[in-house]
């Protein structure tokens, strides 16, 4: 007979991406579609027992590479740009340029109205480095070699609490919150979106690719509503 084993360890962390007034309708200088709508679920998943919440926020200088501002001629939404990576010239990334958004010390950068923030032990900000663009919670995609401020800390505060288990919450669905899951996964924390505390750029239609792309690489999609 083989001794009982203990049972697996469960030390879920509960993730807010950038719910922001900037991402939020009507006034969000980027305003996805139906955002504030991921207020009352991520809420309510607020007040439940998680081993650690924190939320990020979306930090950017003025005249971030991001912004469509920056570059002349183009076009918020529209235009795509080429970043390299300042430590490795060879190393590009492609990325669609947006409105001014989220800018250190403006209105649109804090969190949106409404949002249960005084159960959040962390706030962890991403964007920062003007010539880099990061979706993710948890770095650049510009990786080789990695640059000091486009990492954020996030992976260290996780594996400090011993967190399992990761639930992505926030905005957008279709960039900050995919490449946050993906990059949780990837790390080795099981992972989990919930889909009803998620709203895209790109709205529903852009959810069901971004979902399949999510479960093709590991990351469960749940919801919080029973559904
Ligand atoms: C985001 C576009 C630009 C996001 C951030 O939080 O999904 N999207 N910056
Ligand atoms: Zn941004």
């Amino acid at each position: 007979m083989s001794e009982p084993q203990p049972p697996a360890p469960f030390r879920p962390a509960l993730l807010v991406v950038d719910v922001q007034e900037d991402f939020c309708p009507p006034h969000g200088a980027l305003a996805v579609p139906d955002g504030r709508a991921v207020i009352p679920p991520i809420n309510a998943l607020l007040a439940l027992p998680f081993a650690f919440k924190a939320a990020t926020k979306d930090h950017h200088p003025p005249h971030h590479v991001s912004f469509a501002s920056r570059h002349p001629g183009a076009v918020p939404f529209v235009t795509h740009t080429t970043i390299a990576n300042p430590a490795n010239p060879a190393e590009t990334y492609a990325t669609r340029l947006w409105p001014d958004h989220c800018v250190a010390g403006t209105p649109g950068n804090v969190l949106a109205a409404g949002l249960d923030a005084a159960r959040l032990e962390r706030v962890v900000l991403k964007g920062l480095d003007p010539r880099v663009e990061m979706y993710s919670a948890f770095r650049s995609p510009l990786r080789s070699p990695p640059l000091a401020s486009a990492v954020s800390g996030l992976a260290g505060l996780l594996r400090e609490r011993e967190i399992t288990d990761v639930f992505v919450t926030g905005l957008a669905g279709d960039y900050c919150v995919l490449y946050s899951a993906l990059d949780s996964a990837e790390e080795g924390w099981r992972t989990y979106v919930v889909e009803d505390a998620v709203r895209c750029v790109g709205g529903a239609e852009a959810w069901e690719s971004k979902k399949q792309e999510l479960e093709a690489k590991g990351v469960k999609v749940v919801r919080a509503d029973g559904e």
